[in-house]
């Protein structure tokens, strides 16, 4: 696509920080006022800039026919898109606690069975989460997503910044397991962090993308 709009505008279409949802101390204090102006205002924005930044040079490369140059920005497009990409969609899986923020779907809903199904109890699925936060080494993400192959819910996780749709799943929730996403709060205790992080989850968001998978 981005190729597409250089080649027919000469320049290829800017990627833009996202406004969030929610005021930036909204989800406080499982994420507080400043820990959300660093990860949406700094981590985030430079993702979008690092990823204009490469696509512009990429571009430029591919333009003089030098794709040699042009492919030593390959990876680090894939890195800033996948890094804007997850937190824009970080941004939307979460919500307030007084708006609607961990509330779980309602055990009837398309949803509730499905999450019934595949995890048994929503506290085996947090459970099993936390499992998964714990064993990833280094930074990535945590996600819950659909397997349209299997026709079934799947928790995994991702490093870095590469995303489930690059393993062939939809994604329906994510959680940041970056320390970027929890340090100045929780400092190292990720485990506290895996544990509160979900009375802030949209699952309003989450119904509202499963709704859409067959
Ligand atoms: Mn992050």
């Amino acid at each position: 696509m981005i190729r597409i709009l250089s080649r027919k505008f000469g320049v290829a279409k800017k990627a833009v920080l996202p406004d969030l949802p929610y005021d930036y101390s909204e989800l406080s204090p499982v994420l507080t006022k400043d820990l959300m102006e660093t990860h949406h205002g700094k981590h985030h924005k430079k993702y979008v800039d690092d990823f204009n930044m490469f696509t512009e040079l990429h571009h430029n490369a591919v333009e003089k026919d030098d794709h040699s140059l042009a492919l030593k920005f390959v990876d680090k497009i894939k890195f800033t898109e996948g890094g804007h990409f997850n937190h824009s969609f970080l941004w939307e899986s979460m919500s307030p606690v007084n708006k609607h923020g961990g509330i779980l779907p309602d055990a009837t809903s398309k949803l509730g069975k499905a999450l019934k199904s595949n995890f048994g109890t929503t506290e085996a699925l947090i459970e099993r989460s936390q499992d998964l936060a714990k064993d990833l080494q280094g930074s990535g993400w945590i996600w819950m997503a659909w397997d349209p192959k299997v026709k079934s819910l799947i928790l995994t996780t991702t490093k870095n910044q590469d995303t489930v749709s690059q393993l062939g799943l939809e994604p329906l929730l994510n959680i940041d397991v970056w320390e970027h996403a929890f340090y100045l709060t929780y400092l190292n205790r990720k485990d506290k962090y895996m544990q509160d992080i979900w009375s802030v989850v949209n699952w309003k968001k989450v119904e509202e993308r499963f709704s859409k998978m067959a």
